[in-house]
């Protein structure tokens, strides 16, 4: 058995999606275990750009199966759309498979998360408006509607009548907007169920029965660390576990299944959405980095900030998720930029030296980086295919970051194409 865990260490769109994409090449299964068609991961296939936003990246690679599991919540006209797309470009779609226990996206949760993130005074997390968070609050509190409940019209009735009941009420009420009629909203969704019933399977029995047989496994991450529930900056945050911690409930796999555990990086930092960023760079050189790496929002289109690489929030990560091998993306960003700088430690409000990451979000937008220099170089590394083909500057930096974390780097990405990859033995 092989099993590999691909998740993202930063706030995303580390490029996990063209990791994934390569790695699949050799798995028998993909499985995207949290999270929903909030992710954008992008794959450039040649000239052809694949943005998926529910389907595992492996979707592309994989010959064996593509699996959301239990997990994941899913919004079926997502789903159906984005598997459309794909088999527009001449692909096949029928690997693809869902949990029966994964949480359905409905209307209401869509508009909740909207509602909330306009609301005057309220707090902006700068969501994705996809409905992830009122999704998973609505599994939490257990009144979610699951993929099954859309093969079985009565409980499928009752439960949107239910719900319905409390968020109109929310909506009229509370937001003065109009509310959502069960009829119209049944329909709609029996109707999802009926297309989509073959691909509804208990999934974890797929997984741990491929686990036996000992076929390769990917499991890929969505968002990625910093936004996790319980060990990112909340409430800037997303409403899962896209650690490696969250495979075993999110695909229902046990930890000693989980052996090779991978973790994306780029080589300076991004977030979207609202939340602290220490090494935030607001300026010139943190609109030109945003220009050359292409840093938009690859769901909403929104503007990346961008700011310089972070090893304690990175030290933070590699500790929740036990990595054991790191990807260093998008190195070719910084060509030409003098001098590099990378935050080892950060110091506090009042004046102490730290080098570990705070749980208090508030003081963490105190807080300042302390920073190391390190000199750059000019080359265009996009055409690198060997570690040595690297300028000496870049493997200096590629060497400070695996020094640092004492964790290897494996594979550095130097361009979006998924063959602009150095693998290091
Ligand atoms: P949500 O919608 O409830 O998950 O939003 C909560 C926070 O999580 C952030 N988030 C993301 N951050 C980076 N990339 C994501 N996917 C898209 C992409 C984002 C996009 O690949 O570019 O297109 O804007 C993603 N999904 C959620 C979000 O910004 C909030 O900070
Ligand atoms: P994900 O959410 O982690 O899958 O990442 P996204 O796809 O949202 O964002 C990563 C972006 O960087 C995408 O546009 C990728 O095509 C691109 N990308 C990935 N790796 C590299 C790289 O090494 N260099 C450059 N220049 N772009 C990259
Ligand atoms: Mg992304």
């Amino acid at each position: 058995m092989s099993t590999y865990v691909v998740v993202g260490l930063q706030y995303g769109d580390e490029g996990k999606g063209k990791i994934t994409d390569v790695l699949s090449a050799k798995s028998d299964y993909v499985v995207r275990f949290q999270g929903g068609d909030n992710a954008g991961h992008t794959v450039y296939v040649g000239d052809e750009k694949f943005v998926l936003h529910l389907l595992p990246s492996g979707v592309l690679q994989c010959k064996g199966k593509c699996i959301i599991a239990n997990g994941v919540v899913v919004n079926p006209k997502s789903f159906i759309r984005e598997i459309e797309q794909i088999e527009s470009k001449g692909l096949n779609t029928d690997h693809v498979f869902i949990s029966r226990r994964s949480h359905v996206i409905m209307p209401y949760h869509i508009l909740l998360d909207t509602y909330r993130e306009e609301e005057h005074g309220g707090t902006q997390i700068g969501t994705t408006k996809k409905g992830i968070g009122p999704c998973y609050e609505d599994k939490i509190a257990r009144v979610g509607i699951r993929m099954i409940d859309l093969l079985n019209p009565e409980v499928l009735r009752e439960k949107i009548e239910k719900n319905l009941k409390v968020k109109n009420s929310l909506f009229e009420k509370y937001f003065e907007k109009p509310g959502l009629d069960v009829e119209e909203m049944y329909q709609e969704f029996l109707a999802l169920g009926e297309k989509l019933k073959d691909r509804i399977v208990d999934t974890e029995l797929e997984i741990n029965e491929a686990i036996h047989e000992g076929k390769n496994i990917l499991f890929e991450g969505a968002q990625a660390l910093m936004l996790d529930i319980d060990f990112g900056t909340y409430p800037y945050v997303t409403s899962s576990s896209p650690s490696t911690g969250g495979v075993c409930t999110g695909a229902g796999v046990p930890p000693t299944a989980l052996q090779n555990l991978i973790g994306v990086a780029k080589a300076y930092t991004t977030r979207v959405g609202n939340g602290p960023f220490p090494t935030e760079l607001d300026d010139e050189l943190g609109e030109n980095i945003r220009q050359v790496g292409f840093e938009f929002g690859a769901t909403t289109g929104r503007p990346r900030r961008t700011g310089w690489l972070d090893l304690v929030s990175l030290k933070h990560a590699c500790m929740i998720n036990g990595i054991n091998n790191l990807v260093i993306t998008k190195l070719d960003v910084l060509t030409g930029i003098h001098p590099l700088k990378i935050a080892t430690k950060y110091k506090t409000e009042d004046g102490k030296i730290i080098d570990y990451f705070t749980s208090s979000t508030t003081k963490l937008y105190l807080y300042e980086p302390i920073y190391e220099e390190l000199p750059g170089w000019e080359e265009d590394i996009t055409n690198a295919r060997t570690y040595d083909e690297l300028p000496p500057n870049a493997k200096k930096y590629i060497e400070f970051i695996e020094h640092h974390l004492g964790i290897n780097v494996y594979l550095v990405s130097v361009g979006p194409e998924r063959s602009q990859n150095i693998i290091r033995k």
